[in-house]
């Protein structure tokens, strides 16, 4: 028994290392086809596309290869970018809990986005003094590397404040949402590193209209991971969700919207649960095509924390639907 499992681990890092290997290879030879995984060297999760002039830029978790406590560990977060979906740039790692003094582990799903020629980048992490809480770093490039503004943005002293997304509306007003298992929100001031105390936290009613009967804490299908956008005027609530029955892994939904603080009306399933636990939305318009970026843990070696990120390319209904987005072997590039 002990021998099949030495036996496994070491197969499992001999493919790792030949996926790596070919990974880079792959990424210089397929000119026209990018295979998913997009990174194929390290375990990656989370992902958050940005799009900034004519590159995206992709902001993932990383799930270290040595697991402590047998749970998610993960303490930085990196960057990659491209300028057609094939061809990738590692910028390696661009914060890190190394930079949030007051934090102390779990650097997990976090979203980028510029104002005003600044990159801000919010990030749920573990506090020294318990508890999880959103830090936000700042940076004048994109690649960072950014800087801790030294202390939470949004800390409510309780478990729910992880996987912030970030949106600025045609009016100029930036809304913070996040949570598992509660959707809330904070209206972000200008700065982008604080928000509207008196507004405070705002609380989105979890009901089945809005995110549909489900298994999670509040009973309905919405479990955590939010990524909140504007598309022709509709707003949309993409999120990692739990179907009802027991021991569900994630699939994604999505709900929309006819303002940026609800009423959220469930609009159906976006992908389908996969044979990870977690799976994490990231949606992005990128040069007349749209994007979904999700993870799965089909790298060798891949586990519920040894994920990969992925992308598949969909298209919007007519009346701004989205049809059931299948994963995918990858994307072609851009022309
Ligand atoms: O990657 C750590 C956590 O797992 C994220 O914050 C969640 O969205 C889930 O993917």
């Amino acid at each position: 028994m002990k021998k099949t499992i030495i036996f496994a681990a070491m197969l499992c890092l001999t493919t790792l290392a030949a996926a790596q290997k070919s990974g880079v290879k792959k990424m210089s030879e397929e000119k026209n086809f990018h295979k998913n995984p997009i990174i194929k060297d390290i375990y990656t999760a989370d992902p958050a596309p940005m799009v900034y002039g004519d590159t995206l830029y992709l902001y993932t978790t990383h799930d270290e290869d040595k697991l402590v406590n047998d749970f998610y560990t993960m303490y930085d977060w990196r960057c990659f970018s491209t300028k057609d979906m094939v061809n990738w740039t590692d910028h390696g790692k661009i914060f890190s809990l190394d930079d949030i003094e007051w934090a102390d582990d779990r650097a997990w799903a976090p979203q980028a986005i510029e104002r005003n020629g600044k990159f801000y980048l919010y990030c749920p992490v573990h506090k020294k003094n318990g508890g999880m809480a959103i830090a936000v770093g700042v940076s004048d490039s994109p690649v960072g590397p950014f800087k801790d503004i030294g202390q939470p943005l949004v800390d409510e002293g309780d478990w729910n404040d992880i996987d912030p997304t970030v949106f600025i509306d045609d009016d100029g007003q930036a809304y913070l949402y996040f949570g598992n298992p509660e959707l809330r929100y904070v209206l972000l001031n200008e700065d982008m590193i604080s928000y509207n105390k008196k507004i405070g936290v705002m609380k989105i009613p979890m009901t089945e209209k809005s995110f549909a009967k489900g298994s999670h804490n509040t009973g309905t299908t919405y479990g955590e991971g939010p990524w909140f956008y504007k598309r022709n005027g509709l707003y949309y609530m993409v999120y990692a969700a739990f179907a009802e029955g027991e021991k569900r892994n994630e699939h994604l939904a999505y709900s929309t919207a006819k303002t940026a603080r609800g009423p959220w009306e469930y609009g159906g399933v976006l992908m389908e649960e996969g044979p990870c636990f977690t799976n994490h939305p990231g949606i992005a318009d990128f040069k007349g095509h749209s994007y979904l970026f999700y993870h799965t843990d089909e790298l060798p070696g891949g586990s519920l924390f040894h994920r990969s990120v992925c992308v598949a390319e969909f298209k919007y209904n007519d009346d701004g639907s989205i049809t059931t987005i299948n994963m995918c072997d990858g994307v072609s590039a851009i022309k």
